[in-house]
């Protein structure tokens, strides 16, 4: 495995100065930044192989196509999916979750059912599954979090209440974007599976910071996006376990999708097909394969370390500052940490760090319900990626202390 620093020289966008300091982009969770190998493969596409796919007879839209479904089969191995055809390509998670809550929940939700998801989803794994639930009677319902600061994360006691026979499906993060929480996925699977409940998981935040089987987690469902995992914006995954799959209808009908069409009607192709209607995004779908590539190349239990123990010693420098909340787990966490002042805004904070070159992102998140019931409006987040360091980590310490400095005098 290369030396960090040798990875930090691969992110070509990360040597610059911002505001007169190096360049610190502590924003990761909202997004990461992009190998040059990643970069290199969309430019090599464009100039070399740009055509579309499965439509046409030339040596282009056949190379197209080729990595296209080699892209398809490189993310089922990133993952252990059995089958490349469990890999649905999409926009990224929130299209895949949208398409399970649409395709999924329109075909087995009833009234009477029950939706079970927790109260630390981002809205993207809470607001499909309000829609779905209004639209068949069911009752959505959420795993309470445990603690003032979300310290003790999911009320796994409170599961065996809430997992009765009526729940159909139970969504989850695999690991929260606000509190760094790593829930246990394949526990609360297999706790799901023994009810009879379908399991969707939301991997946004721990795709591209740690390994991840989908066979050894027992999901039915799981959902991810590129850009946070080295890969292109644009592109994203839902793996569905192919038995499922293909008793879905599809959630968007139109080119590609179809065997047969009659001013009558339509029939389907089976999965992955019936689910990729249109001309695919086939440059970031190659450029995502190549970001697996990079990833498995850095070893994915090396990075899962690297990025737990950059968080892990920013919750404890960061704790050390006065009148902070920090929120999530006081042990292990994912590669994240999210914290407030009670007198100053996180708006502020950002806006300083900023000034400073550090790159943060403050807000709520997109975890609106999980803000209100910690009782704050917004919290300042640091997220962290393979190219980070713990001098980086001195550097944000030191801007909030400015920060605080200014503001409290
Ligand atoms: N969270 C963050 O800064 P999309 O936007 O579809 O790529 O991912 C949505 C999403 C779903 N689940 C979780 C746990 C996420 O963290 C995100 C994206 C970013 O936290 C943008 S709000």
């Amino acid at each position: 495995m290369p030396t960090w620093n040798d990875i930090r020289a691969d992110f070509p966008i990360l040597h610059q100065q911002v505001n007169g300091h190096p360049l610190v982009y502590l924003d990761n969770g909202a997004t990461t930044q992009k190998p040059r190998a990643v970069i290199d493969a969309l430019v090599k596409y464009y100039e070399r192989d740009n055509s579309n796919v499965h439509r046409g007879l030339h040596a282009l839209s056949m190379r197209a196509t080729d990595a296209y479904e080699g892209a398809r089969t490189r993310v089922a191995k990133f993952i252990n999916a059995a089958d490349p055809a469990e890999i649905i390509f999409t926009r990224g998670t929130t299209e895949s979750i949208n398409v399970v809550a649409r395709s999924w929940a329109h075909a087995h939700l009833r009234p009477g059912d029950v939706v079970l998801t927790t109260e630390m989803e981002h809205h993207s794994n809470l607001v499909p599954w309000q829609q779905a639930a209004k639209a068949s009677g069911a009752t959505l319902k959420y795993v309470p979090i445990v603690g003032t600061n979300a310290e003790g994360g999911l009320d796994l006691a409170a599961l065996d209440t809430l997992l009765t026979p009526q729940v159909k499906l139970f969504a989850f993060t695999h690991i929260s974007n606000t509190l760094g929480t790593i829930n246990p996925a394949a526990e609360l699977c297999r706790r799901a599976r023994a009810v009879g409940a379908v399991t969707v998981i939301d991997a946004a935040q721990s795709i591209g910071h740690q390994p991840l089987d989908v066979q050894a987690i027992g999901c039915d469902f799981l959902a991810f996006s590129g850009h946070k995992m080295a890969g292109p914006t644009g592109i994203g995954v839902l793996y569905g376990r192919r038995a499922l799959l293909d008793t879905l209808a599809p959630d968007e009908t139109g080119g590609g999708m179809v065997v047969n069409v009659t001013y009558a009607g339509a029939t389907w192709k089976p999965a992955p097909e019936r689910f990729e209607a249109g001309t695919p995004n086939v440059a970031d779908a190659i450029g995502l394969g190549v970001a697996c590539d990079y990833l498995d190349s850095l070893d994915r239990v090396a990075i899962e370390k690297h990025d737990g123990d950059l968080a892990r010693l920013a919750y404890e420098k960061l704790s050390t500052l006065p009148n902070i909340r920090v929120l999530g787990p006081t042990g292990a966490r994912g590669g994240l940490v999210s914290f407030a002042f009670p007198d100053v805004h996180a708006h502020d904070v950002v806006t300083f760090a900023d000034e400073d070159g550090v790159a943060l992102r403050g807000g709520h998140h997109c975890n609106q319900p999980l803000m209100r019931k910690l009782g704050l409006t917004s919290t300042t987040r640091a997220s962290f990626y393979v190219y980070n360091t713990a001098e980086e980590i001195d550097i944000l310490v030191a801007s909030m202390r400015r920060t605080l400095k200014f503001f409290r005098g």
